[in-house]
């Protein structure tokens, strides 16, 4: 069973994510295990601060060493030392890789910056790695540990179902996902594609890895450039991409895949 420990000062929040879905069902499970550790809780002084003014001066406060410390401390001595991850917006960018890496560890430490951040001097003393969800500002890191722990916590096994299997997911070939529908088949919306419909199971699966590479190739060009495809991928997005090109002239093309590409 994975454990991951996350320190913070909003346990509530990482708790509610941690019992929903399927990451809520992989620890009913027993297949992972969360922990939080409250920085408040280890602060020496009645008021319980765990922030402090910013040297230099400027607006906003900083979280202290001394409670993150201590609080970390007691992670270490309750489970053990492990990898100790930080979640900023100056960390490395997480990606599916990094999760699939993350998800093979059997211990995780992610500690969650609020106000302007975290002191300097703890960030160099006492986290190995500091990861990013992406190129943009949140209020505190919660958000940004609790989309890890999602993404890691579905891939632990045993979590999905053997409907959801994680093989088939967005990127886990360097692609994105192929569109999916459901029942009725005809809608005043549009019809089900015929192939999906086939039963033939080889012909599905062509017409899945034909939209995978078409809507890579339209959305995420840069995410095609680093996909290694072989002959039977290059062909079929040669079709896809004739097949555009004709569906352009016609106008029958989703609003997400409008804007003509290469
Ligand atoms: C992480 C933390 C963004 C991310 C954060 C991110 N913002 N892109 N905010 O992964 C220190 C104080 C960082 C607030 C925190």
């Amino acid at each position: 069973m994975m454990r991951i420990d996350v320190v913070t000062l909003f346990p509530d929040f990482i708790d509610g994510c941690a019992r929903i879905g399927v990451v809520g069902r992989a620890r009913e499970r027993g297949l992972l295990q969360v922990e939080t550790w409250n920085p408040r809780d280890f602060a020496e002084d009645s008021y319980r601060t765990v922030d402090g003014r910013t040297f230099g001066g400027g607006p906003g406060m900083v979280m202290m060493i001394d409670p993150l410390r201590a609080a970390l401390d007691a992670v270490r001595a309750a489970a053990g030392p492990a990898s100790t991850i930080c979640m900023s917006p100056q960390g490395a960018r997480l990606t599916q890789e990094k999760i699939e890496a993350f998800a093979r560890r059997e211990r995780l430490i992610l500690v969650c910056g609020r106000y302007e951040g975290i002191d300097e001097r703890f960030l160099a003393e006492a986290i190995d790695e500091e990861i990013s969800i992406g190129d943009y500002v949140l209020s505190g890191g919660e958000l940004a540990a609790a989309v890890l722990i999602d993404a890691v916590g579905r891939l632990q096994d045993g979590a999905l179902n053997d409907a959801q299997s994680a093989r088939e997911d967005s990127f886990s070939d360097g692609l994105l996902d192929c569109p999916h529908y459901t029942r009725p088949e005809r809608h005043e919306w549009g019809e089900v594609p015929s192939p999906l419909l086939s039963g033939d199971h080889a012909a599905i699966r062509r017409w899945r890895l034909k939209q995978s590479l078409g809507r890579t190739w339209l959305r995420r060009p840069d995410l095609l450039a680093r996909a290694r495809l072989d002959k039977e991928a290059r062909s079929l997005l040669e079709e896809f991409r004739a097949e555009h090109r004709a569906g352009i002239a016609g106008d029958k093309i989703g609003s997400a895949d409008r804007k003509q590409n290469g």
